[in-house]
């Protein structure tokens, strides 16, 4: 299974403004001498790099990203004004090709830009055809039309946050809660056997604001999972390459602080105990949340959230959502590296909000 995330953009570059004629004049002498200026070239329309994204996801709700044309030249020497460039801005790590599969470039790097369309050049004035012999020309050029492409643009992804809990702990429920995947969920352990990816997003009414990130819903864990208990650790690789993990705590069963301190123990044998994390309590509609149950939670980064009647699941985006801009920054180096390594799963994209 590849862990992909693509989508279609067509770029369009400005056109450049037309050049002008025109002539200074006076009363009763029509043409003293030429003076139409150039017009402005067109605006290009460039891929930015952003490490404050992880997914394609903002850009899946419109197709066409078109930077401004050029303003026509004006009369007295004035040249017409550049098209504003358009940037677009898109995860580290995203390739671009053409529509025929033809690399065009990739973004590694916070900041970087790449060229995906050239706006059309200015069109000249007449006064650039002035020679001592040629008093009153009246040439002029067009501007050029901006380039305009179809790329595909795709990007490898890792999860951002990663869930780690006991069998059962509602772990798939969570990110079918959260997000458009749909991980099989049944009253039995071991009910996930390999990783599920989703995409979660966040945005406003308009979907003008659209945030994302993805987040892996691994297979459970169980004491003594780092000897090869249950399903053994072979899913906490997918974890390494998270930027967070959310340990994932059954309130039903009356154990929780001894399934934190169980996974804590098993991800801390694969050396994941330095990674940023916070805990979620969950199936809080049915389960015990009450201060005795938590108190060993104080002072820790935690929520309690229910999955099936959605009980704090919005804050819950949110959270982690804070938590994969914290820890990008913290981090912004080390996404790079990590695309070497990646590999992946389906990804499926939520239109909730
Ligand atoms: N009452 C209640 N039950 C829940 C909630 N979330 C999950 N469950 C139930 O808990 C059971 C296990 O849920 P899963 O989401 O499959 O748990 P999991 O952690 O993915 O389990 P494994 O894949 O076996 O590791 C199912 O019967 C769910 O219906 C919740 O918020 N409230
Ligand atoms: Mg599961």
């Amino acid at each position: 299974m590849k862990f992909k995330d693509t989508t279609q953009v067509i770029a369009k570059a400005g056109r450049g403004g037309d050049g002008v004629v025109s002539f200074k004049s006076a009363k009763n002498a029509a043409k003293l001498g030429a003076d139409g200026g150039d017009g402005g070239d067109g605006g290009s329309v460039y891929l930015v790099g952003d490490n404050g994204l992880s997914t394609l996801s903002h850009l899946r709700y419109r197709q066409l990203y078109a930077a401004e044309s050029g303003v026509r030249g004006g009369s007295n020497q004035c040249t017409g004004k550049r098209g504003a460039d358009l940037e677009i801005k898109v995860p580290l790590g995203t390739v671009a090709r053409s529509k025929d599969g033809d690399k065009i470039g990739e973004v590694l790097e916070n900041g970087a830009f790449l060229l995906i369309a050239r706006g059309g050049h200015r069109g000249l004035g007449n006064m650039r055809f002035l020679k001592p012999n040629h008093q009153a020309p009246e040439e002029y050029t067009k501007g050029k039309d901006g380039e305009s492409i179809e790329l595909d643009l795709e990007l490898q992804i890792i999860a951002d946050i990663g869930l780690a809990g006991f069998p059962n702990a509602g772990k798939s429920s969570l990110l079918r809660a959260i997000s458009a995947a749909k991980p099989k969920v049944a009253d039995y352990p071991f009910t996930t056997l390999v990783p599920h990816i989703g995409v979660v997003e966040i945005s406003d009414r308009n979907y003008q604001d659209i945030r994302s990130y993805v987040v892996a819903d691994i297979p459970g864990l169980i004491e003594g999972a780092s000897e090869g208990k249950g399903l053994g650790i072979q899913f906490l690789r997918h974890l390494k390459r998270t930027q967070c993990i959310a340990y994932v705590l059954d309130s039903t069963r009356d154990d929780m602080q001894y399934q934190f301190s169980c996974l804590k123990k098993e991800l801390q044998s694969y050396g994941l105990e330095d990674k940023a994390s916070m805990i979620i309590v969950t199936k809080a509609d049915d389960g015990l949340v009450d201060e005795l149950a938590t108190e060993f939670l104080n002072g820790k980064d935690w929520i309690a959230v229910s999955s099936l009647t959605g009980f704090q699941i919005h804050e819950l985006k949110e959270r982690f959502y804070s938590k994969v801009i914290a820890t990008n920054i913290d981090d912004s180096h080390s996404t790079e590296l990590e695309f070497s390594s990646r590999e992946g799963f389906e990804v499926v994209h939520s239109s909730s909000n």
